[in-house]
């Protein structure tokens, strides 16, 4: 789209269930940030939306953990992620809430006129429901063994330690988060949208329309495309959300990734009455930032909702990075193991603009990519303050060595000036053009191009060598011949200067902003907005700069070694953990002779039958075939294993173990079980069908 009428940003709202760190920052909100930043310095009518998103069943699970309300968990976590934006200057003309009012009306009403028109499908299905609790599980709440990997603590719809996509019916041994209980299925009616309908669409608009985003984007929505779309849920058997507007929806709300995204129209029309002109006309230009885990849900399912709805305009990029890594690692909230945005700013003060810089120079934009504190501290001291800072300085100091602080007069230009102009004026369109293709990286050198084009420039023209030895300050008397090539160089220097505050400012607005004080120029000067860029009249002869100061300081060995002991520490922490599991494995008991071990009936026996013994928690009551005899055995195992799970199931029995009555049945033997640290128990079981009464010895 060229020259739209107006911009409308958005970047993905941010779960309010924890911290901002690096990643969210490399992924999506610097790079955000930088593109309105500079289309607002080019005076285009644009706004820029987001907002804690608030809902979703991580933050129930939070809340239960601590023991508090899910609105607390929000509240905490709103206010902290609201103060790290702000505390690194990155802003949002709207930073709202998916609890606000006009959120729950507006999505609701969504819902409502999809629901009205049809185009929904109502679908009764089977789902885990814990009857302790009373309560529908959702998948977040069922944890178990993944089947993929073994790791205990498996969540219904992913394990966290290998990453899997799961379901519900894949873990092994599932129980409830809730109550720890083992969950039934019951049947519950949802609301779908069905995504097949809107294969057409999507690929035509995607796949057809939008062949310019980024590879990652575009292979991602061509794989799903290819995959076949299914019909999806959008409601959820859940008390902490915002209430399915239509009957029979009592006791459920919507889930969380369909309020979620209509949270972008909801907070434009809380930030103007002119919502309408940024959703719905055709000549605005919406752009929405997220990270890669979010392209489904930008690229394929809000489309969808917004084309069933009608009405609205669709996004024309979807600039998705991919992600970052910390020191090698993968970026964990559980495991600690992250770069906090607030503890960033408490250990680093006044640097933001250096986390800015590193987390574009470095940003993920077509691959994961690896933030260290090292590389953080090399490109602080050998780019910020060796080559932009040093640059900055010298001009700085130099004209307040010779010339009071006065922008000296500009003589003839010779070659070299000319042709450093030129590169000077070359920047700008390279800048612009990255810019606009969301290819922040590039953009980010072409600004710092600029102040190694002035390093150079000064390097090799040397202003200090031709002043003379003398070093009076010569503005008013006459000037020697090489003086005035001095004033010319010093000159065209501040020039660049003025230049570098420009185009830094969408990366670096501190900066920026400190810059055009030590110039000496108001921070809204006209001759400072973008047209300035590439221009070597931005600075009057004659006019008074300030004294000058460092905008950069070296970081030093002790502050990223604080750092990386931080890490550290959270690494022992991690291992500690792991290894109280080992620490508590039980110490072996006493020495058996021989004799003692024969005494011990076991053999492989078939469970025939199970059911829960009524009125408790644990009992099980087991028929089995011991080879023996058929019998029966109550055992206490009914928090972990369902009665259907275990029928058929070949067991070890211990068969004369004194028969003993429990709850009025007379228990006669016991199952052998293996049981891990933390109590989960396993079966044992011979590892091929074994006829039953074989002994084990
Ligand atoms: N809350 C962010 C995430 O996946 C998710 C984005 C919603 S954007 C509508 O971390
Ligand atoms: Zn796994």
């Amino acid at each position: 789209m060229n020259n739209p009428k107006r911009y409308l940003v958005t970047s993905a709202l941010p779960y309010a269930n924890g911290p901002l760190h690096i990643g969210h920052l490399a992924g999506v909100y610097v790079p955000s940030d930088i593109y309105t930043r500079y289309l607002r310095m080019r005076g285009r009518d644009v706004v820029s939306v987001c907002g804690s998103d608030e809902h979703g069943v991580p933050i129930t699970i939070k809340a239960r953990k601590e023991g508090t309300t899910p609105q607390a968990i929000v509240d905490r976590y709103h206010k902290l992620i609201r103060g790290s934006f702000e505390g690194l200057g990155i802003h949002f003309d709207i930073y709202s809430r998916t609890t606000s009012q006009t959120h729950a009306e507006t999505a609701s009403e969504f819902f409502k006129k999809l629901y009205e028109e049809g185009k929904f499908i109502e679908q009764t299905t089977e789902q885990y429901y814990d009857e302790e609790a009373g309560t529908f599980l959702a998948d977040r709440y069922i944890v178990g063994t993944c089947p993929k990997c073994g790791a205990e603590g498996a969540y219904g719809d992913q394990c966290e330690k290998c990453g899997s996509t799961l379901s519900p019916d894949e873990l092994l041994n599932p129980h409830s988060a809730v109550s720890g209980s083992v969950p039934v299925k019951r049947e519950t009616k949802h609301w779908y949208l069905p995504l097949d309908q809107y294969e057409g669409f999507l690929r035509e608009w995607i796949l057809e329309g939008h062949k310019e985003w980024k590879s990652n984007v575009y292979g991602q929505c061509k794989s799903w495309l290819d995959g076949g779309l299914q019909p999806r849920a959008v409601s959820r058997d859940l008390d902490w959300g915002i209430p399915v507007p239509v009957k029979g929806g009592e006791g459920k709300v919507l889930y969380v990734w369909f309020d979620a995204p209509i949270g972008y129209i909801s907070f434009t029309k809380e930030l103007t009455e002119k919502w309408g002109e940024y959703w719905q006309d055709s000549e605005t230009k919406l752009v929405e930032f997220i990270g890669k885990d979010n392209i489904v849900f930008h690229c394929i399912v809000f489309p969808a909702m917004l084309k069933a709805h009608g009405g609205f305009i669709l996004p024309e990029n979807v600039p998705a990075n991919e992600f970052l890594n910390l020191e090698g690692e993968k970026i964990s909230t559980s495991r600690n193991w992250a770069v906090w945005a607030h503890e960033y700013l408490e250990d680093f003060p006044g640097k933001q603009d250096v986390l800015r810089y590193v987390l574009c120079a470095n940003a993920p934009e077509t691959k994961d990519n690896d933030f260290t504190w090292k590389d953080f501290q090399a490109r602080n001291n050998s780019e910020l303050v060796a080559i932009l800072g040093n640059f900055v300085n010298r001009a700085l100091v130099l004209t307040h060595k010779y010339f009071d602080g006065r922008v000296p007069a500009r003589g003839e230009l010779n070659d070299y000036d000319r042709a450093t102009i030129a590169e000077l004026e070359a920047i700008r369109p390279s800048l612009e053009r990255n810019i606009e293709t969301y290819h922040f990286r590039e953009a980010l050198k072409d600004a710092m191009n600029i102040a190694r084009i002035g390093n150079k420039y000064l390097a090799d023209t040397e202003p200090w060598k031709l002043w003379g030895s003398g070093g009076e300050k010569l503005l008013h008397v006459e000037q020697s011949g090489s003086q005035a090539r001095v004033a010319t160089i010093l000159n065209l220097a501040l020039q660049i200067t003025a230049n570098l505050a420009i185009a830094i400012e969408p990366f670096m607005p501190f900066t920026a902003e400190k810059l055009k004080k030590l110039l000496h120029v108001e921070q809204s000067a006209p001759q400072l907005s973008w047209e300035g860029l590439g221009q070597i009249n931005l600075l009057p002869e004659g006019h008074q700069i300030d004294t000058p100061e460092l905008l950069f300081e070296k970081i030093e060995d002790d502050a990223i070694q604080r750092q990386l002991d931080k890490l550290a520490q959270s690494k022992s922490q991690n291992m500690e953990q792991e290894t109280t599991v080992e620490q508590q494995i039980e110490p072996m008991k006493g020495l058996i002779t021989y004799d003692d071990f024969t005494k011990m009936d076991i053999r492989v026996s078939t469970i025939l039958s199970a059911e829960r013994v009524p009125k408790t928690q644990k009992l099980l009551k087991l028929s089995v075939d011991t080879g023996i005899d058929k019998r029966e055995i109550v055992s206490g195992i009914a928090e972990h294993f369902t009665p259907e799970e275990l029928v058929g199931k070949q067991v070890l029995v211990l068969t004369n173990l004194e028969p003993r009555e429990l709850r009025g049945i007379l228990s006669r033997g016991m199952i052998l079980m293996g049981q891990d640290p933390d109590g989960k128990l396993h079966l044992l079981q011979p590892d091929s069908a074994t006829v039953p009464g074989a002994s084990v010895s």
